[in-house]
């Protein structure tokens, strides 16, 4: 055999496997929660970014077909839907570490992601990004789909042979088709840095608002508080002046360390749905899981009700990859029908989608408990659970759920 029949034949198989990956129906898991399904496989993942990524698929120039470029990971995926079509606006991360940001398309949004051509080469500004990564895609009643995302920089303070500090802030684009995109300058506010920072769909008072996450250092929160809210009179530039607290930080609490906004709220005639993650600490690391909670139609900022615990936690694959013992959303699509499809990735490596609606989501936030706070709350708001379910079983029609 020589070189170029390795060369056709390697080529045929990576390509029969890449097309088996993309083309794989993708079935909702059986019974589920009640909540949301997931689905049995993860909707986008390093493996589907296209073989021409990855491969110099030149035999002269490649005869081993070595992947020299290839991807690392593809996770935290903004998403909107666009004329009917679903799209993902993923952080693919190379093995050179560096994030970009490409967009996958399918027709139902569960599976069949294809990504295209070429990921989009987003605009810098004055001062270069390092890295850039997590977009909240929006579509505002400005006209325009905004994405705002985090753009890292070393951080100019690190003292000499420091290697790895890291300054985080908002950078924001702006586009009508997910092709051209423009670049504005990044989001000003009084935090020495900032992530996960989300536009508000509508103007408040006539003001662009913004959910923002400040923080002390590059991990963490400090002294932030929770997620922020602050008013910005133009977008270009973005310029918060005063940041309040809307969700803070909890001791012992889903969200002791850090929480931060998910995708932009839903608008429903209860509230506004906010999905967002929080973050606490164990002795194996950091462990991200995913909530919501709801906020007031007119005033966004404040709180109206707040189940207490997780929507979504790591089970399963999901717990394993990179940043292990992570969900984490940034994107979600709220259809007219009232279906609901959240993205989030799991362990800072992959792509999956929890289905849901609108009716069932506010269902969820209003009628479960808040978190106690203690354990001794905990147990008294089971107890009531568990006393008036007992009765219920007394009843003929749940005969068959009793012992013995
Ligand atoms: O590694 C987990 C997540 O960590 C960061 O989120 P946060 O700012 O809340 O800690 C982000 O870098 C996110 O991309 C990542 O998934």
């Amino acid at each position: 055999m020589n070189d170029q029949t390795f060369f056709w034949q390697r080529l045929n198989r990576l390509s029969a496997d890449y097309e088996e990956l993309v083309t794989r129906p993708n079935p909702p898991e059986e019974l589920g929660n009640g909540i949301y399904e997931r689905y049995t496989n993860p909707v986008l993942t390093a493996e589907h970014a296209p073989l021409y990524w990855r491969y110099d698929l030149n035999p002269e120039t490649n005869p081993y077909l070595m992947e020299r470029n290839g991807v690392n990971a593809a996770f935290n995926p903004g998403a909107i839907e666009l004329n009917g079509k679903f799209y993902l606006v993923a952080r693919v991360e190379g093995m050179d570490r560096k994030s970009f940001f490409a967009v996958a398309e399918s027709a139902n949004g569960v599976d069949n992601f294809r990504f295209w051509d070429f990921p989009i080469q987003i605009p810098e500004t004055d001062v270069p990004d390092t890295n850039i990564y997590d977009m909240r895609l929006v579509k505002h009643e400005d006209g325009y789909i905004y994405g705002l995302f985090c753009t890292e920089r070393k951080d100019p303070n690190a003292p000499f042979g420091d290697t790895s500090s890291a300054y985080a802030q908002c950078g924001i684009v702006r586009t009508t088709d997910l092709v051209s995109w423009e670049r504005l300058p990044d989001l000003k506010t009084p935090s020495p840095q900032q992530r996960n920072v989300v536009l508000h769909p509508e103007f408040v008072d006539g003001k662009y608002a913004f959910y923002t996450r400040p923080q002390d250092g590059f991990i963490e929160a400090g002294s932030g508080g929770g997620i922020g809210w602050g008013l910005s009179d133009s977008i270009n530039p973005a310029v918060v002046d005063h940041e309040s607290i809307v969700d803070e930080k909890v001791y012992h609490t889903i969200k002791e360390v850090k929480n931060g906004q998910g995708p932009a709220p839903i608008k429903t005639e209860h509230g506004w749905l906010h999905i967002a993650h929080g973050v606490r600490n164990t002795a194996a690391g950091l462990r991200y899981v995913i909530y919501a909670f709801m906020t007031d139609l007119k005033e966004p900022n404040r709180v109206t009700h707040s189940p207490g615990g997780y929507l979504i936690a790591p089970q399963g694959i999901e717990r394993i990859g990179d940043v292990s013992n992570v969900v984490f959303t940034n994107g979600l699509i709220a259809r007219e029908n009232g279906d609901v499809f959240l993205y989030y990735a799991s362990s800072d490596t992959r792509c999956h989608v929890a289905k849901t609606t609108v009716a069932q989501l506010v269902d969820y936030v209003k009628n479960t408990p808040e978190d106690g706070l203690r354990s001794y709350a905990s147990v008294a708001t089971r107890s009531e659970l568990i006393k008036a379910n007992l009765e219920l079983l007394q009843k003929s029609e749940y005969a068959f759920l009793r012992k013995g």
